[in-house]
């Protein structure tokens, strides 16, 4: 009867541990930017390398297995006016790529590109599967790369609806390495979620610069995978 009582005991302690371990937080996944302006697939103006059919479908699938195991799917979207001072059309006399000053800090003059309202700002990934998306970018003089905050003050939806849900772990992925998914990365992680970037869903404006974003990324927490197959869920 003694034993029985114990077996009993233990058994149901266990029961409970297992339940609050596989209680205890939640994945949710982040797919940014992946917009027809930053792809080759849709002649985007700022086009990145490497972002043609085959990438797409890449996403796509990633997705799609990714929902099917249960996650939910957020997305980030930058959303300009037509007068933003991140496109270098703004700036008489200056050519594209080339850096200003803009409130104390390094703006890189880009093409016009995620224009409100206009085909290539689409995100390129079936809508009806995401939970939400998030857009930055909407103000005219403050450029955000990162999906978490739409001026240096103000914060988008993405981190009060996450939390909201009870997600502690994101999967990231999209377009680009060296801006706004490193961005959205590192302040996921100083915003105390766990991240994992996967990098072969991932494509970077430069090598230089996707190369030392991984390294800034990893500096700040977030861990850099290979492929989808080495995340440990
Ligand atoms: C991005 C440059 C300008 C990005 C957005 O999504 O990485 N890059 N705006
Ligand atoms: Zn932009």
């Amino acid at each position: 009867m003694k034993t029985l009582t114990i077996i009993l005991a233990v058994a149901m302690l266990s029961l409970i541990a297992g339940v609050s371990v596989a209680s205890a937080g939640k994945w949710a996944v982040v797919v940014v930017d992946v917009q027809g302006d930053f792809t080759t697939l849709k002649k985007g103006s700022l086009a990145v390398k490497g972002t043609d059919a085959a990438y797409l479908d890449k996403v796509v699938a990633a997705v799609k297995a990714l929902k099917a195991k249960g996650l939910n799917i957020y997305a980030t979207q930058d959303w300009h006016p037509k007068d933003h001072l991140s496109f270098f059309t703004n700036h008489p006399g200056k050519k594209p790529f080339s850096v200003i000053k803009l409130h104390g800090k390094t703006q890189v003059l880009w093409p016009p590109h995620c224009i409100q309202g206009t085909e290539n700002a689409k995100i390129l990934v079936d809508n009806s599967l995401f939970t939400l998306v998030a857009q930055k970018g909407m103000m005219k003089d403050w450029d955000s790369y990162s999906g978490f905050y739409i001026g240096d003050d103000k914060k988008t939806v993405l981190e009060s609806a996450l939390k909201k849900a009870g997600v502690d772990k994101l999967i990231m992925f999209g377009i680009a390495t060296d801006y706004c998914v490193k961005s959205t990365a590192i302040d996921g992680a100083k915003l105390g979620f766990k991240v994992t970037v996967v990098e072969d869903l991932c494509r970077g404006v430069d090598p230089k610069t996707s190369a030392a974003a991984v390294k800034e990324m990893e500096k700040n927490g977030v861990k850099v995978i290979k492929s989808l197959k080495d995340v440990k869920m």
